[in-house]
């Protein structure tokens, strides 16, 4: 029996900046590495601030981003503004790259649908509970892209526990098939609520599953903000020139608990947590900056506090909307409502 060689597969690695903070070629320069920083940071704020909305009641169940800002930011940041994103529920960073206004987010979180109503021009799609819908939403729109021969993308974000739905598969073999200009970002945090990315899938990698639909798959270090936005952008330029699809794993962890209705205590150990925590993106890139000489403590103060005035507007802005309509809630499920769901909201 003979092995034939062109169908020999192999996964691109990527990692730009160590655990260290050292890099040779970052793929941005002082201004935009500063506002990656920045988004960064304040997601982290954003995130602190939800949780302990959530404790005192004023928000309802949220899932916090905690770990996760550089595959978010990253990936968000290198997105033109012509191009599409279509989140899953954990995007907070993601959002607030592409100028979500954090008071909605906080709607979002209280169960308002004004939260899901995305200021026209930041091309963002709503919050997706369901996991997977998301990335057949993002092929789609990719496909109208090239029937109309129009010159976005598309980003879906999704889980490794995603990659076990139907759903996703199916969006990576419709992107493949039609060469549809999306990437596929699936963020690796190594748990789907208290299932462990090992018994998730026999792959070694989730980015070798892009093989078989026919197009790249390419595995980065998820706490990297470099590795992350260079993939993606590379990922982007190739999808808008008529490359097709790519999907990007980006090795990450879940800091904290999957939502706040969680307790990640019961099922994973600290000594985990603790190795990740080492690994925490926002000190990598701050190390970076700060041995180049571009952040200092004042600026870091300076930040946070800037951050932290921004996040407490939001949250004054989030309170004082004025009352949610409770039968918001049945009105965007479909065009028409059903009359299962019209006897529902009469009752
Ligand atoms: C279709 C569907 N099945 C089950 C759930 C319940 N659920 C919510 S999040 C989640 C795990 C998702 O894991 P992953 O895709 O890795 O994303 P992460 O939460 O780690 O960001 C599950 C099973 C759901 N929301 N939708
Ligand atoms: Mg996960």
């Amino acid at each position: 029996m003979a092995y034939d060689e062109r169908l020999s597969f192999s996964v691109r690695k990527l990692q730009l900046m160590d655990e260290a903070g050292n890099c040779s070629t970052p793929p941005v320069k002082g201004e935009d590495m500063r506002k990656m920083y920045e988004f960064m940071v304040t997601a982290r704020i954003f995130d602190n601030n939800a949780l302990k909305l959530q404790r005192e009641g004023r928000i309802g169940t949220y899932a916090s981003i905690l770990g996760q800002e550089a595959s978010q930011v990253g990936s968000a940041y290198a997105m033109q503004k012509e191009d599409w994103m279509f989140p899953a529920f954990r995007e907070g960073a993601a959002y607030l790259a592409r100028g979500m206004p954090m008071h909605l987010m906080y709607a979002h979180w209280a169960g308002d649908e004004r939260g899901n109503h995305i200021p026209p021009g930041l091309n963002c799609f709503s919050v997706s509970i369901p996991v997977g819908t998301q990335s057949l939403h993002a092929v789609g729109f990719a496909m109208a892209a090239n029937m109309k021969n129009e010159k976005y993308a598309t980003v879906t974000y999704f889980g490794d526990g995603a990659t076990s739905e139907g759903d996703t598969m199916e969006a990576m073999n419709f992107a493949g098939v039609f060469k549809a200009p999306v990437v596929f970002v699936c963020q690796n945090n190594q748990w789907a609520i208290s299932m462990p990315a090992k018994r998730q899938t026999a792959s070694q990698t989730i980015a070798q599953k892009a093989i078989a639909f026919g197009f790249e798959g390419v595995q980065v270090d998820g706490n990297d903000i470099f590795a992350v936005y260079r993939a993606t952008k590379e990922a982007l330029e190739k999808a808008r020139g008529g490359g097709g699809p790519t999907l990007i794993e980006c090795l990450t962890y879940r800091m904290t608990d999957h939502t706040t209705a969680d307790d990640a205590k019961r099922y994973r150990s600290d000594k985990e947590l603790e190795e990740w925590k080492k690994k925490d993106p926002i000190d990598r890139l701050r190390k970076y900056m700060e041995k180049k000489k571009i952040w200092n403590a004042d600026m870091e103060k300076k930040l946070i506090k800037n951050a932290t005035e921004r996040v407490q507007a939001a949250i004054k802005a989030f309170e004082e909307m004025p009352e949610a309509k409770p039968e918001d809630m049945f009105k965007y499920v479909y065009e028409k409502p059903t009359q299962a769901l019209q006897e529902q909201m009469k009752s």
